[in-house]
């Protein structure tokens, strides 16, 4: 008789906050350490339309010629601000993808570095992770654009930290399409064997630029692709800021108690293109993204702080006038930024420069496109 291994399995959906505002009582009782307290929940609201109009902005930085590209985050906001609000500032380290604005300004990260990245900056990536200019260094790797590979390296801090008994937690976001990279699946094998305190986020927006999740997954899911590597694997409505803090605070929980790590999928949608480089309408119908409209996470969490009597007319009105005073302010800064001196791009990749990199940085200073363009000069 051959030999059969029996095996079965579920994914566990949450959802706290659902499309009408109205929470889960039960899943998240007054009180309970992972509900989120009216205050904070207050604070985020007011979080998530400050960053949504920064987003905004950016976007038109890009169309009247003064960035390069920009990946809108519009839609994905209470995936990242959720779970940013569940990891311990300055504690916690943060190994993000280009996605999670909302979690790395929480945490502290200087808005102006995210803008001045995408204008071709480079210091936009390396400064905030540093003290040596004199700044507050902030727990968050640079945004990562070769896709999966920051979860590798979000693995490899958390051993780090394993090892050091350090009590820190290493979160990591990625989307659906970074899955399907074998950095995923490396990153989730050695994570789970050596139990590392990692937590990984994927965003599934259901894109992967114009590939569909379902054409480029057999998985039903994203989070039973963790099942195999012994994590805990668990879905959650991404616009749902409860329902991200909870799991996220449960998961960063079990991290620091030796728990395992979890894979945590949160089901969400980008409200705008792939990036400034893409038009999403040749590919997505408007029927789709209008269904998603509905399930936007500042509405639902508006909904929901109204009819807390948390929340009304005049409060929006102020809190999006400082949303806009706040975004100008960081955009003069960016615009008025000094120009970077032309070996900036050598400056950040290695702490003594390798000869060969040396030599390409001295010729690059002797050739004349080492100057800049006046076209693409960014600051003064
Ligand atoms: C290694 C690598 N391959 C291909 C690309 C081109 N690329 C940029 S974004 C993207 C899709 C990523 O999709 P997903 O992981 O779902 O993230 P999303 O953009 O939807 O947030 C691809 C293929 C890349 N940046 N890096
Ligand atoms: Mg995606």
């Amino acid at each position: 008789m051959p030999k059969r291994i029996v095996y079965s399995t579920q994914i566990e959906y949450i959802q706290c906050l659902d499309e009408q505002g109205k929470l889960d009582e039960k899943l998240v009782p007054q009180g309970d350490p992972s509900r989120l307290s009216d205050e904070q929940a207050v604070f985020l609201y007011g979080k998530m339309i400050e960053y949504r109009h920064l987003d905004e902005v950016a976007f038109k930085l890009q169309r009247s010629g003064r960035m390069y590209t920009y990946p809108q985050n519009k839609g994905q906001e209470a995936a990242a601000l959720g779970a940013g609000a569940a990891l311990r500032v300055g504690v916690d380290y943060l190994v993000p993808c280009y996605r999670e604005n909302a979690a790395l300004f929480l945490h502290g990260l200087d808005p102006k570095y995210i803008l001045l990245h995408w204008a071709g900056d480079e210091r936009g990536n390396a400064i905030p992770q540093r003290d040596k200019h004199g700044e507050q260094g902030v727990n968050c790797t640079p945004i990562a654009i070769p896709i999966g590979t920051q979860m590798l390296h979000a693995t490899g801090m958390a051993w780090a930290y394993k090892l050091r008994k350090e009590d820190k937690v290493v979160a990591t976001f990625f989307g659906d399409g970074a899955t399907s990279e074998g950095d995923f699946h490396e990153a989730m094998n050695f994570a789970t064997v050596f139990n590392v305190p990692c937590v990984f986020i994927c965003q599934n927006n259901h894109w992967a630029i114009s590939v569909p999740r379902d054409q480029q997954m057999n998985s039903e899911t994203v989070a039973q692709k963790g099942i195999a590597y012994g994590a805990h694997c668990v879905q959650v409505d991404g616009n749902d800021l409860f329902g991200m803090y909870k799991v996220v605070l449960e998961a960063r929980e079990r991290a620091r108690n030796g728990g395992g790590v979890t894979l945590i999928e949160a089901i969400t949608y980008r409200l705008a293109d792939h990036t400034t480089a893409d038009d999403a309408r040749r590919y997505r119908s408007e029927a789709e993204v209008e269904s998603w409209r509905g399930k936007d996470p500042v509405i639902r969490l508006r909904k929901y702080l109204e009819g807390q009597g948390l929340w009304n007319d005049a409060k929006q009105k102020e809190t999006l006038d400082k949303a806009e005073a706040w975004t100008k302010k960081i955009v003069d800064e960016v615009l008025n930024y000094p120009a970077p001196h032309r070996n900036e791009m050598f400056d950040h990749l290695f702490a003594d420069i390798p000869e060969e990199q040396r030599r390409q940085r001295d010729t690059w200073a002797t050739h004349s496109l080492g100057q800049f363009p006046a076209q693409i000069q960014l600051g003064k």
